[in-house]
């Protein structure tokens, strides 16, 4: 499978241990193959064992949560703490409530999290949370016992110093707020030990914003390459949460036109462009499903099925939803129709066949580890800020993020260029994200 004898050993043994994690096992193979000509390089890794560590997590911590519900039935789900990767900083890296949530997604969030977080340039670790709990029906009630319940286990595990929770898929603003809530009744303890926070109790400005404008200015450098710009190009995203609503934003402020969005029963088509006010309305102030856009907006057209979204004809695409949402054959499709430039707001969005298809095209492709660090970048801005006891402007933490981004555009294009795969962002990511940790476990010794 690799032309590194060490990189295949390493990789099928891992593959017959985590027979049944598939998500994870996909996410590994992509780091081994770019990494592929560093290992070759350089012989330290495998006399360090880097590989065969970097790719076990440090802890895995795995916990009942119980709960009761409105009705008085007791309910119980899966809730999951990855420590995966402590060699540069706190583990750091979002929880995830979805009822999809198993180990092998959260594994593979929290390996791709030590990567993106090492291109941040800032000191984090990589790591990952949550539960298989649906969020979706539940009354704000229901939401805090789970949260509390959620966080009576985890508050064990966590600290400022130590492992950093935040958002992802299910967990916003106010999740985040009942844990926190809960993390300084069990402990007595006003920390920044979750980012994301409110900006009443410790959040930092901009960090809603972050992962979707973080996407955009990513792309900005991409398109700058090709001496291009947003100005006057179709953009289709999908998803219609955070990261999808204020790419749209910022999408459209730098003069691109939003076209489509989409949750996961169906997507909108709107020619005029997506005002991204009715969407943040929709979504984060009803809590309502993507269709009724289309009673905001009557000139806009809903379709059913999420999947469809990508056969809508656009310039740039930006997958914001969830993994392995864009198939070999989506992407063939959105080539045809002449797309120019694709990337990631989502964690691993594209299957292997779909980054294939982008890449032997010719289609510019930013992949997600980099394209939206934005957030964790942020994340990260959002603890110093706890720990200076200081709060930035909006503008202070958004040209930070803005600097961050052009600067982990210029790592991935230089890592891919000094070992000979000019353009290749994939392999370029992979490369900078990695070298710095490595060298950190060297440094560090053997002793976990
Ligand atoms: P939200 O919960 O705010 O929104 C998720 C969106 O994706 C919703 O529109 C949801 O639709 C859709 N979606 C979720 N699961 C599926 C599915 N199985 N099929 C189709 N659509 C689906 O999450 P975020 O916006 O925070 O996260 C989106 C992606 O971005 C995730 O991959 C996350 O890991 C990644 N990410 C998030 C960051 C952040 O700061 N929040 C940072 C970096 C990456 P529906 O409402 O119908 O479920
Ligand atoms: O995937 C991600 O980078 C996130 N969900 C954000 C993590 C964070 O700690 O802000």
């Amino acid at each position: 499978m690799f032309q590194s004898e060490y990189l295949n050993r390493v990789y099928e043994g891992l593959a017959q241990r985590n027979a049944h994690e598939p998500e994870f096992l996909q996410a590994v193979k992509e780091v081994f193959e770019s990494l592929e000509p560093v290992v070759m390089a350089r012989p330290e890794i495998e006399a360090n064992g880097i590989m065969e560590r970097i790719v076990e997590p440090e802890r895995i911590i795995n916990f009942r949560v119980s709960w009761v519900d409105d009705a008085g039935k007791v309910q119980v789900n899966r809730g999951w703490r990855i420590q995966f990767n402590s060699a540069i900083g706190p583990y750091k890296g979002g929880l995830r409530l979805h009822p999809s949530v198993n180990q092998s997604i959260i594994k593979f969030l929290g390996f791709e999290q030590i990567f993106k977080n090492s291109l941040t340039g800032l000191p984090m670790g990589g790591g990952k949370g949550g539960a298989d709990f649906d969020p979706k029906g539940k009354s704000d009630n229901e939401i805090m016992r789970f949260c509390q319940a959620f966080m009576t286990e985890l508050s064990k595990h966590i600290g400022a110093d130590t492992d950093v929770p935040a958002g992802d898929i299910g967990t916003g603003a106010r999740e985040i707020g009942y844990m926190f809530g809960q993390y300084k009744r069990l402990r007595n303890e006003f920390t920044g030990v979750l980012t994301g926070k409110g900006l009443s109790y410790g959040g930092s400005l901009a960090r809603t914003e972050a992962t979707g404008y973080g996407v955009c200015y990513y792309m900005k450098e991409m398109l700058a390459d090709m001496n291009d710009s947003f100005e006057g190009k179709r953009v289709v995203i999908s998803g219609s949460g955070n990261v999808a609503t204020y790419a749209c934003q910022k999408a459209t402020q730098l003069g691109g036109k939003v076209v489509a969005m989409s949750d996961s029963n169906g997507y909108i088509v709107d020619e005029n462009g997506i005002d991204y006010k009715v969407i943040k309305e929709i979504k984060e102030v009803k809590r309502a499903r993507i269709k009724t856009y289309v009673e905001y907006v009557p000139s806009a057209k809903y379709v059913e099925g999420c999947r469809g979204i990508w056969s809508v004809p656009c310039d740039i695409a930006l997958p914001c939803a969830t993994q392995n949402e864009l198939n070999g054959d989506e992407a063939k499709t959105l080539i045809a129709n002449g797309v120019k430039a694709v990337a990631e707001g989502a964690n691993m969005p594209s299957t292997p066949e779909a980054v294939a298809a982008f890449q032997s095209a010719g289609v510019a492709f930013g992949p997600a580890k980099a394209a939206n660090a934005g957030g964790v970048a942020t994340s990260g801005l959002e603890m110093s800020q706890n720990s200076q006891r200081l709060s930035w402007t909006f503008e202070e933490v958004d040209a930070k993020l803005h600097d961050i981004m052009v600067n982990i555009y210029k790592s991935c294009k230089d890592a891919a260029e000094r070992y000979g795969m000019p353009g290749n962002l994939v392999a370029g990511a992979n490369i900078a994200g990695f070298e710095k940790v490595c060298d950190a476990m060297i440094w560090q010794g053997i002793a976990y």
